[in-house]
C-alpha cells in the first residue's frame, strides 16, 4: 500500500520543461539542467469572460504566472541558464523590465552563477524588484528607460566576460516555444486564436515556433492565428515607429523599440494574426474582470491578452476556441492592484460589532 503509493505520487512528479520535452530542445547527456521544475502551467476556463464574447465561443487563459518566479520567463531562462552553465559561464547580464530579472537571478545563482540585472529606474514593479534582489543578483537601475537598458547590456554582453540572457539569447525561445506544446496537450489540438500580449516579442515568436513543430509533427491538426496585444502607449508594432519615450501602467511591456521586431512581423503574416494596441483603461477593465469574476489575478501587462480579445471579439468565428496568454501573476505588482481598486477597501473603522455591522451594510 505505502509502496504504491509512493509510487503513484513519484510518476506525478513533474521534472521541469526541459526532463519533460528533451527530445524538442538543444540539449545533450551533458548539459547540466539548471531547473525549478517550471512549466506544466493550467490552461483555466473563463466562463463569465466567454460569455461576454457568445457565439459559443470557448475562452481559455494559459496562467504561466503559477510558474516558479511567477511568469513565463522561467520556461526560457532554465534554458538559457542550462546553456550557460554547460558553457562554462561565470556571470550572465540581463536589462528588464522587472520579470526576467527575476527569473534571470533564481536560475543564474541556483546554477552558480553571478546575475547582473539593468533596469529602468522606477519603472519595475515592487513584486519583481523584491525578487531581483532576495535571489542575489546584483541590480544597478538606470535613469533610462529599458530600450536603454537593452542596448547597453548588449554592448555589455559583446566587450565584457557577461552572457545575455534577454530573449534575443534564441535558448531562452526554445524553452518558451514549450507553452505551446502544453496547449496542444490540453486542448488536444492548437486554438483557432492565440491571444498574447506583447513587449519584446519575444514570447508570440516562441508560442508560434512551438505551434509549427508539433504541427509538423502531426500533433495537432491546425495552427492558430497569432494575436498579439500591445499597451497603447508603447505600441511600436501597430504604429511602425520606434516608441521613444513608452508609457503604460502595464510596465512590463513599456518597451519602445522590440528586440524580436522582424520575427514579430512574420508570425503575424505567417498565422494571419493581427496587432493591436489595448489602452490602459481596457487593460484595468481586463485585469479587474478576471479577479472578480473568475478568481485569477494576473498581472497588468497579462491582462492586455484579455482586454485585446474582448475588444476584437466581433471577429471571433462561432463555436472557435480562444486561448489568452496570462504571462505573470498579479502579485508581482500589489501597488498597482491597490491603487485602482480602492472602492471595497473601507479603511479607519471602530473596532466594534456595531461599527463593523454598521459599515457592512447589515444595520
Ligand atoms: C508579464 O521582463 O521584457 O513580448 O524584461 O513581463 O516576450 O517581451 C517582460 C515582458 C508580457 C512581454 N507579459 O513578453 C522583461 C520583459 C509580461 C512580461 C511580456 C513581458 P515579450
Amino acid at each position: 500500500m505505502t509502496l504504491s503509493l509512493s509510487t503513484a505520487k513519484s510518476n506525478r512528479v513533474w521534472p521541469g520543461l526541459i526532463e519533460a520535452y528533451r527530445q524538442y530542445l538543444p540539449v545533450t547527456e551533458a548539459t547540466p539542467i539548471v531547473t525549478l521544475q517550471e512549466g506544466n502551467t493550467p490552461l483555466i476556463p473563463v466562463p463569465t469572460i466567454a460569455q461576454l464574447v457568445g457565439r459559443q465561443v470557448r475562452v481559455l487563459v494559459k496562467y504561466d504566472g503559477l510558474n516558479p518566479t511567477g511568469s513565463f520567463k522561467d520556461r526560457g531562462m532554465t534554458m538559457a541558464i542550462s546553456k550557460a552553465k554547460e558553457a562554462g559561464v561565470q556571470a550572465v547580464i540581463c536589462a528588464s523590465t522587472g520579470n526576467t530579472s527575476a527569473a534571470a537571478a533564481a536560475y543564474a545563482k541556483r546554477g552558480g552563477m553571478r546575475a547582473f540585472v539593468l533596469i529602468p529606474e522606477g519603472y519595475v514593479a515592487l513584486g519583481k524588484l523584491a525578487q531581483a534582489l532576495v535571489y542575489g543578483a546584483e541590480v544597478f537601475s538606470i535613469k533610462g528607460n529599458f530600450d536603454q537598458a537593452l542596448k547597453i547590456v548588449q554592448e555589455m554582453a559583446m566587450s565584457y566576460p557577461v552572457t545575455l540572457v534577454n530573449s534575443v539569447n534564441p535558448y531562452r525561445l526554445e524553452g518558451q516555444k514549450t507553452a505551446a506544446f502544453e496547449v496542444v496537450e490540453a486542448l488536444g489540438d492548437a486554438p483557432d486564436w492565440l491571444c498574447i500580449p506583447v513587449g519584446n516579442a519575444g514570447n508570440i515568436t516562441a508560442y508560434w515556433m512551438g505551434f509549427c513543430e508539433y504541427h509538423q509533427l502531426g500533433k495537432c491538426l491546425r495552427l492558430p492565428r497569432m494575436m498579439g496585444f500591445q499597451a497603447a502607449g508603447a505600441a511600436p508594432l501597430i504604429t511602425g515607429q520606434v516608441v521613444a519615450h513608452p508609457d503604460t501602467v502595464a510596465t512590463a511591456i513599456r518597451i519602445g523599440n522590440p528586440a524580436n521586431w522582424e520575427k514579430a512581423i512574420a508570425v503575424q503574416s505567417a498565422s494571419r494574426g493581427q496587432f493591436n494596441a489595448v489602452t490602459d483603461a481596457e487593460i484595468l477593465e481586463a485585469y479587474k474582470l478576471l479577479a472578480s469574476e473568475e478568481g485569477i489575478f494576473c498581472e497588468p501587462a497579462s491582462a492586455a491578452s484579455v482586454a485585446g480579445m474582448l475588444k476584437v471579439k466581433d471577429q471571433i468565428p462561432t463555436g472557435a476556441t480562444v486561448v489568452c496568454v496570462l504571462t505573470g501573476n498579479g502579485l508581482k505588482d500589489p501597488a498597482t492592484a491597490i491603487e485602482h481598486n480602492q472602492n471595497s477597501f473601507s479603511q479607519g473603522i471602530a473596532p466594534s460589532l456595531a461599527a463593523v455591522a454598521k459599515v457592512m451594510g447589515f444595520e
